[in-house]
């Protein structure tokens, strides 16, 4: 079934589900994209109130963007009218976290401040090149390849920033489930993966009714069952909680979503000033995001543990980069503004700006030095010779 696409400046292209697929499958690989879907436009969201509840609430952790148009973000086409689909695409940046996976733990407070790296402190998804950047011009790259078999294909692109919940329209279009993290998690890939989106003009004829979830995407470099799934579930956490378990914050709710203000993420990326008074511990050794609710979540052990046969390597650009290295944590905590922008522009780490590396250098280094035990009589003991 289909959407009417609203006449504009931009008319809609008929095109079936199955040929989108085979334009698909063509541009993909060429430009590192591993999953790729379509919704139909406009299409009734089915998690539209846990996202009027998520800002209605405050749980958007003062990010202000998210709360200027809240009606708007659940209908593109009220400003895109001549948006017949959203596309969705996902690029893996790591193949799942083994179990047991020492780098959150660089959450926790143990070792000397350079043992592990500074760079392992780091989430993954930040340790090379900006995905904005990378996965924009993937996605342009596609829509293009699109656009020579389609000519009048007209689109808008979107990484992150443009007002679109990625993740519920990369559930509709068949990438995967959200897990009680609230990531998109694909069976077999984990949830390593950044999400993309393209408005476009086309009318694709045979996808599902609006509001029903795809069982898979019309693209994959892995299927995400071995059988087909008659319908796609909303989650497939079962009794699983251990996200919610291990989030040193508790910003995700036991009833479902997250409390973004909360979130170890937010504080050290996107926070400006402070943390909550009394509150500096829990941030841990985490120097740069968190990983922490996906480094414990069972379908991410299995990918790594069991990657997909055939599977093309990550896109070269995510990788930790050299330049990264050779820098401590003293040297972050008092790194120039110049310092900082010669390194980390065109990096995720740029996001933070230079204060908010200071800041969370500095905080990781009182929690390490809080977390090493002081030297007992004994030890002066065993070290007197
Ligand atoms: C704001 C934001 C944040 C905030 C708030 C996060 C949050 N959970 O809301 C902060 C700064 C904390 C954050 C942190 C991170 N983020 Co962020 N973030 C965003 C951003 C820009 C908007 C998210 C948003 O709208 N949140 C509001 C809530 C209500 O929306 P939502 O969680 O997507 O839920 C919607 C649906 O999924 C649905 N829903 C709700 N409940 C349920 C239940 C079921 C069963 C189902 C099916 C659906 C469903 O309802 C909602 C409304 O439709 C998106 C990009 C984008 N434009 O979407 C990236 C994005 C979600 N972030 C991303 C990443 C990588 C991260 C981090 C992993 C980074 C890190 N390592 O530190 C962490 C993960 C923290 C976490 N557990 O979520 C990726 C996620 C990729 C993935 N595989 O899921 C995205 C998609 C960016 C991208 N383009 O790739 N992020
Ligand atoms: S990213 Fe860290 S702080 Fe945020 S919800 Fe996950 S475990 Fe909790
Ligand atoms: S850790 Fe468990 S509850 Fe959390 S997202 Fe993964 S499977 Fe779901």
């Amino acid at each position: 079934m289909t959407a009417p696409c609203t006449p504009g400046p931009a008319p809609a292209i008929g095109i079936t589900a199955a040929a989108l697929a085979a334009l698909l499958a063509r541009a993909c690989p060429d430009h590192h994209l591993d999953l790729a879907g379509a919704v139909a436009l406009p299409c009734p969201l089915p998690h539209a109130d846990a996202w009027r509840a998520f800002v209605g609430e405050g749980r958007h952790g003062g990010l202000e963007y998210l709360a200027r148009d809240p009606e708007g973000r659940l209908d593109p086409t009220r400003r895109d009218a001549w948006a017949g689909a959203l596309l969705v695409f996902a690029q893996r940046y790591t193949d799942g976290w083994p179990q047991g996976d020492a780098d959150p733990a660089a959450g926790g407070p143990a070792g000397a401040a350079d043992d592990p790296p500074w760079t392992a402190r780091v989430s993954r998804y930040a340790r090379g090149r900006d995905y904005h950047d990378l996965l924009k011009g993937d996605i342009q790259g596609a829509v293009a390849a699109l656009a020579r078999a389609l000519p009048g294909l007209h689109s808008r692109i979107a990484v992150d920033t443009g007002p679109y919940l990625e993740r519920e329209y990369a559930w509709l279009a068949g990438l995967g489930f959200q897990g009680r993290n609230t990531c998109l998690i694909h069976e077999k890939l984990g949830s390593g993966m950044f999400l993309g989106v393209a408005l476009v003009n086309l009318r694709v004829e045979g996808l599902p009714a609006p509001g029903v979830p795809a069982t898979e995407p019309l693209y994959a470099v892995a299927a995400r069952r071995r059988r087909a799934a008659p319908v796609a579930p909303a989650s497939r956490c079962g009794s699983c909680t251990s996200c919610v378990e291990a989030c040193p914050t508790q910003a995700i709710l036991p009833g479902g979503g997250l409390d973004a203000g909360r979130c170890l993420s937010m504080w050290t990326i996107e926070l400006r000033g402070e943390v909550p008074a009394g509150r500096d511990a829990e941030q841990g050794g985490l120097l740069f995001g968190c990983d922490i609710c996906q480094a414990v979540c069972p379908w991410n052990a299995h990918a790594a543990a069991a990657p997909p046969a055939g599977l093309p390597p990550l896109r070269t650009g995510y990788a930790t980069l050299p330049s990264h290295a050779g820098l401590s944590l003293h040297d972050l905590a008092s790194i120039s503004d110049e310092d900082f922008a010669a390194r980390f522009r065109r990096t995720p780490l740029w996001r933070c700006h230079p204060d908010g590396m200071r800041r969370n250098a500095r905080r990781v280094l009182a929690n390490l030095e809080r977390a090493t035990p002081a030297p007992t009589a004994d030890d002066d003991v065993a070290g007197t010779p």
